[in-house]
């Protein structure tokens, strides 16, 4: 036989597992109906495979667990504190360091002393915890991507980039006093894990710089959004994952971090910054909230682990694979023609839940509804990222209706395998198959902040 194309595998292999629960239909339907139709609030022992976020729910390498050993728990200047410090200097490229127990830790202290009551924040597409915070600091945020971000059918490579024209109307129209910063998120999240470009973040910041405004990063995902460059952008193809990182980071002044994703660990989060004075400020607020300023809420075992997943998190054939098995399961669906966000993202695989469920209106949340359905069908859990995510206008009060109605398919790192993933398709495929006889849900609980956490649902009859 003649191999005409190589296949790529994970370059690692399972050392130890973790048993997971199979269930019943009548178990799942029990299970659903007593967490409101949501699936935040289901049990994790009543989900087969979960695939409800990336975020801490990664599994960490012989390597991390061995560092979790030598982790110092002294109350003040642990060593695995100057570690992590060392690894933010080397690889993103930042003088200062600020741990915070997670990435809003980080969102909170960063809004709080940059943002006055009455700013702006552009930013290429919200996300949920980052806007709360920059408005409950006074400011709001103002959206500033690409028009092809809010289309799922746009298979443009960079989805994730700032339309300028859009930026400097702001400016103009508000005054470069009134933005503290421009809100960058690269890869964008809510857009459906799509990449922003080294050729658009240049642009920004020359343009920011023009008018003295600065900018600041959302890291989060940065070497997903680094592999992406790598794989699409021009110039890029020969470039090492840690110097497409090490640029990227160059054009900031700072950025915020939720390592729960990029840096394979389970819990943890910073902000660097190459600025003096800001990083002063976050060094003194940090110990209001979060714990002393070389701990920040984490142990100095996490703070360990975070420091080597730095050095895992770079590593191109890890990357491949990571991405390579979002692709795959993306592909299959795509094989289906069923409706998802092209091109396929970074951590995630967003079906499109306003053509698959075309009949629900948006106020009978199409994507709440498909996440029950899914979950009910298989055990799979997914999350809502469509108008409940969204929230209510903070002036009127009604819903926002966004563009974007999806339900997320999110793939921890280093947990799940490709059988796994051809279990999952076949759920979508089923449920696809029977779409016509969902009906929508109503909300019955609504809490006032990030209400798609907590809120509850009964099926519309
Ligand atoms: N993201 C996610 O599942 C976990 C919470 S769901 C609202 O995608 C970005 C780009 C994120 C993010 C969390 C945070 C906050 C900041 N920026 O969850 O507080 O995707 O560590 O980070 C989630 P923390």
């Amino acid at each position: 036989m003649k191999i005409v194309k190589r296949s790529w595998a994970e370059p690692f292999k399972i050392k130890v597992i973790e048993h997971l629960k199979m269930t019943s239909k009548e178990d799942r339907l029990k299970a659903i109906k007593e967490a409101g139709y949501n699936t935040f609030l289901l049990k994790s022992q009543d989900v087969y495979i979960d695939l409800l976020t990336d975020s801490g729910t990664n599994a960490m390498s012989d390597y991390q667990w061995a560092g979790m050993m030598l982790g110092d728990e002294a109350y003040a200047g642990s060593k695995n504190y100057y570690y992590l410090e060392d690894n933010v200097k080397k690889y993103y490229g930042f003088k200062y360091l600020v741990p915070t127990h997670q990435g809003r830790g980080a969102e909170h202290l960063v809004s709080q002393i940059l943002i006055k009551k009455g700013d702006y924040i552009p930013g290429n597409m919200y996300f949920t915890t980052t806007r709360l915070h920059q408005e409950l600091a006074g400011g709001t945020f103002v959206d500033v991507i690409c028009d092809e971000a809010h289309n799922p059918d746009d298979t443009s490579p960079f989805k994730g980039n700032i339309d300028l024209n859009k930026l400097e109307t702001l400016i103009k129209e508000v005054g470069p006093k009134k933005i503290p910063y421009v809100s960058v998120a690269g890869p964008v999240n809510m857009a459906g894990g799509q990449p922003i470009s080294m050729q658009n973040i240049r642009d920004v910041k020359k343009l920011c710089d023009s008018y003295g405004v600065k900018i600041w990063l959302d890291a989060t995902r940065a070497v997903e959004n680094c592999y992406f460059v790598k794989m699409r952008e021009k110039g890029y193809e020969k470039k090492t994952i840690a110097e497409i990182l090490k640029e990227m980071c160059s054009y900031f002044e700072g950025i915020w971090v939720s390592a729960k994703k990029d840096l394979l660990v389970n819990i943890g989060g910073f902000m660097a910054t190459r600025n003096k004075k800001v990083f002063e400020e976050t060094r003194n607020l940090v110990v209001v909230y979060e714990g002393l300023h070389t701990y920040g809420g984490l142990a100095g075992r996490d703070l360990e682990a975070m420091a080597r997943g730095i050095e895992e998190m770079v590593n191109f054939d890890y990357l491949h694979s990571r991405i390579g098995q979002i692709e795959y399961f993306g592909n299959l669906l795509l094989k289906a023609k069923i409706p998802i966000v092209k091109p396929i993202g970074g951590h995630a695989v967003f079906l499109n839940a306003r053509k698959f469920l075309s009949h629900i209106p948006q106020d009978q949340f199409p994507a709440q509804t498909l996440c029950a359905e899914l979950y009910l069908d298989s055990g799979v859990r997914s999350m809502e990222r469509g108008i409940v995510s969204a929230g209510r206008d903070k002036v009127t009060g009604e819903h926002k209706f966004p563009k974007l109605e999806l339900v997320r398919l999110t793939f921890p790192r280093r947990v799940y395998t490709q059988a796994h993933l051809d279990v999952t398709f076949e759920s979508v495929a089923e449920v696809y198959n029977r779409r016509k006889k969902i009906k929508g849900l109503k909300m019955i609980y609504e809490p006032k902040y990030l209400r798609f956490f907590q809120a509850r649902f009964v099926p519309i009859k």
